[in-house]
């Protein structure tokens, strides 16, 4: 086990051990807490309501019952019969979390309590436009291009360099599942150079020789484990090679705006386009196209 994982953490425990906490952060660039996330009531609801999701989805478009299986099958399900009806669920989960649960738990005092840790109590706390991402991993090679190269987060969601990403699991465990491989202490290397892969993926140019020295852990994570990564720990996707099971896991972000980088762009985030609806075509029947007067 490395010295960053702390297992047998509840809320409490992690409060109680803050110090010792951030300066494992500090120096690793990571802390992971396996299961930790269980003893928080906000994850158990926000968890409990995307399985209620996928039963709805899976029930009233698709006719079939889903409510007996663990949250990753129901996944697996769905992928295998209308994998779109999957982006439901991601649209409310990403850029930004609709889920008032789920926001109960990224605003948390413990997770606030850790930030001010790191940053100091005079840290200006925010939150990135494109912070929160819910992903689904499900088996079949044709999903592995949503797998990431090395890469650091930063890049993907700019706001400020002084950035830590926030990760949790929300399915069952199950080997070939993948999960993230990480690079210890390569924070410590600053904001890296990258080049876009032909996904439009951003990938640390050169890692093989940048990253040679720093060692490789591999993490798969399990229903509730929680982690925190410096944003410019450098990572990578393990894809999910399973035929069966799925991996699904949300992730969000913050950021301290007290950075001279962040202030020489104005504290800006990246945005990607996202699929809207618009009252105009929704509600037809009620828009009146001309403010003129209505004749007849
Ligand atoms: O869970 C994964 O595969 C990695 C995702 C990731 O690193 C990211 O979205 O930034
Ligand atoms: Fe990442």
């Amino acid at each position: 086990m490395r010295p960053y994982v702390f297992p047998d953490y509840d809320i409490e425990k992690f409060l109680a051990n803050l110090a010792p906490i951030t300066e494992a952060y500090n120096e690793f660039g990571v802390v992971i807490f396996p299961g930790l996330m269980n003893s928080d009531a906000n994850y158990r609801k926000y968890t409990s309501e995307i399985e209620s999701l996928f039963d709805g989805i899976i029930a009233h478009k698709l006719d079939r019952q889903a409510r007996d299986l663990e949250v990753g099958e129901k996944l697996t399900l769905l992928a295998a019969l209308q994998p779109i009806l999957g982006k439901i669920i991601t649209n409310l989960g990403t850029q930004h979390n609709k889920l008032f649960s789920f926001n109960k738990v990224k605003y948390a005092d413990y997770v606030e309590a850790f930030l001010k840790s790191v940053w100091g109590e005079d840290a200006l706390l925010a939150t990135p436009q494109a912070g929160d991402t819910l992903h689904f991993f499900p088996p079949g090679e044709n999903y592995h291009r949503y797998n990431l190269p090395p890469h650091q987060d930063y890049q993907y969601l700019m706001q400020s360099p002084r950035q830590i990403t926030m990760y949790f699991g929300i399915s069952k465990y199950h080997d070939g599942v993948g999960g993230l491989r990480i690079w210890e202490k390569s924070h410590q290397l600053g904001i890296l150079p990258c080049h876009k892969t032909e996904n439009g993926s951003f990938e640390v140019h050169d890692w093989e020789s940048k990253l040679a020295g720093y060692e490789v852990y591999d993490y798969s994570w399990n229903k509730g484990d929680f982690g925190i990564f410096d944003s410019l720990l450098s990572h990578s996707s393990i894809p999910n090679t399973t035929r069966t099971h799925s991996r699904i896991v949300q992730i969000f972000r913050y950021s301290d705006l007290n950075d001279d980088v962040a202030r020489s762009y104005d504290f800006g985030s990246t945005t990607y386009p996202r699929s809207g609806r618009d009252f105009v075509s929704e509600h037809a029947d009620l828009f009146v196209a001309s403010r003129g007067v209505v004749s007849g």
